[in-house]
């Protein structure tokens, strides 16, 4: 069986229903602190910091893949440092401890172009470039990706990982990332109301629609083994674009739209990151090519938001 841990997160919430009709829903185990708003399948209530929960979960259920997607985000995470770094680093050295004694055969562990700092290139940022993260968000997942190294050299396990850009999805409300504004924008939009920017208009940031993300998650997961060269995290790209080019891309749909830029602190976060990704590693490894751009999500973006806020009353 396959265990998703953080299963009411950004990427947990709109994988879940993948991985359960790929490998059926009684195959996938849902878990997380809190109850899902809608449960589908099987869900258990995990507190992943604690090992012997995490462990009991994994022998009950005979789980042979993990996929770990339980963390504190850049923006929360700077509001309390220390505690985004044990929830982090805990959950994380316990997901891969009880995967090593239990013999999990596969583990899904995110990184993100958050890994990467000041001393990075900016534009076309390569696989390998400094890691030098402004944010403990950043730290953990520098600090995730050597770990996940180190347990596939001395214990040989099978660790597999993406740099995710700022994913933007309809599937759950933005959850305390500096790229949620990309999310948060279409929720006004469809409401028709205006919407105020945290980040300056011209601020370029790599981003990645969740449809593009779970394939990208999911070929990695079922790539040859011997595909893989990277063991620490591959960089993934999609798009990238700016507030602007944003807000225009949903003028077309609702013309009077507007957005107001209001930068916070999360703009100090958003200029340590790269502006675009240099991906060419994954694409050689095991054939990554992104399907969304800014167009093709927008409008997917519009018409899944119109369901939810104006459901489309059934013509009798
Ligand atoms: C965040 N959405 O903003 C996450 C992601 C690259 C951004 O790590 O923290």
């Amino acid at each position: 069986t396959i265990l998703v841990i953080g299963a009411n997160g950004q990427i947990g919430t709109a994988l879940l229903p993948r991985l359960q009709a790929l490998y059926g829903p009684d195959s996938v185990i849902g878990a997380d602190l809190r109850q899902p708003a809608q449960k589908a399948g099987i869900f258990e209530l995990l507190d992943a910091t604690k090992a012997d929960a995490l462990a009991e979960l994994v022998q009950r259920y005979r789980v042979t893949q993990i996929y770990h997607l339980a963390a504190v985000l850049s923006a929360k995470g700077e509001t309390d440092p220390l505690g985004a770094w044990n929830l982090n680093m805990q959950t994380l050295l316990n997901v891969l401890e009880v995967a090593r004694i239990h013999q999990v055969r596969k583990l899904f562990v995110p990184s993100s172009i958050a890994a990467f700092g000041e001393h990075a290139p900016k534009f076309e940022t390569p696989q390998t470039a400094s890691l030098d993260p402004a944010t403990v968000y950043g730290i953990s997942k520098v600090a995730a990706e050597n770990w996940s190294l180190y347990y596939h050299k001395r214990y040989g396990l099978d660790v597999r990982s993406l740099r995710y850009p700022g994913l933007i999805s309809y599937q759950s409300m933005p959850g305390g990332g500096t790229t949620d504004y990309a999310v948060a924008i279409y929720h006004a939009a469809v409401q028709g109301q205006p919407f105020e920017c945290f980040l300056a208009d011209d601020t370029l940031l790599p981003m990645m629609y969740m449809d593009d993300a779970l394939r990208a998650t999911l070929e990695l997961m079922e790539a040859p083994e011997n595909r893989i060269s990277v063991r620490t995290s591959y960089n993934l790209a999609g798009m990238s674009f700016t507030p602007a080019e944003l807000t225009a891309s949903i003028q077309a749909y609702f013309p009077d739209f507007t957005t107001r830029y209001a930068p916070d602190f999360r703009q100090d976060i958003a200029d340590s990151w790269p502006k675009t990704i240099d991906d060419t590693v994954a694409r050689h490894d095991w054939g990554w090519q992104p399907a969304y751009d800014l167009p093709r999500m927008t409008q997917e973006m519009i018409t899944q938001l119109t369901n939810v806020y104006q459901p489309s009353i059934p013509t009798f």
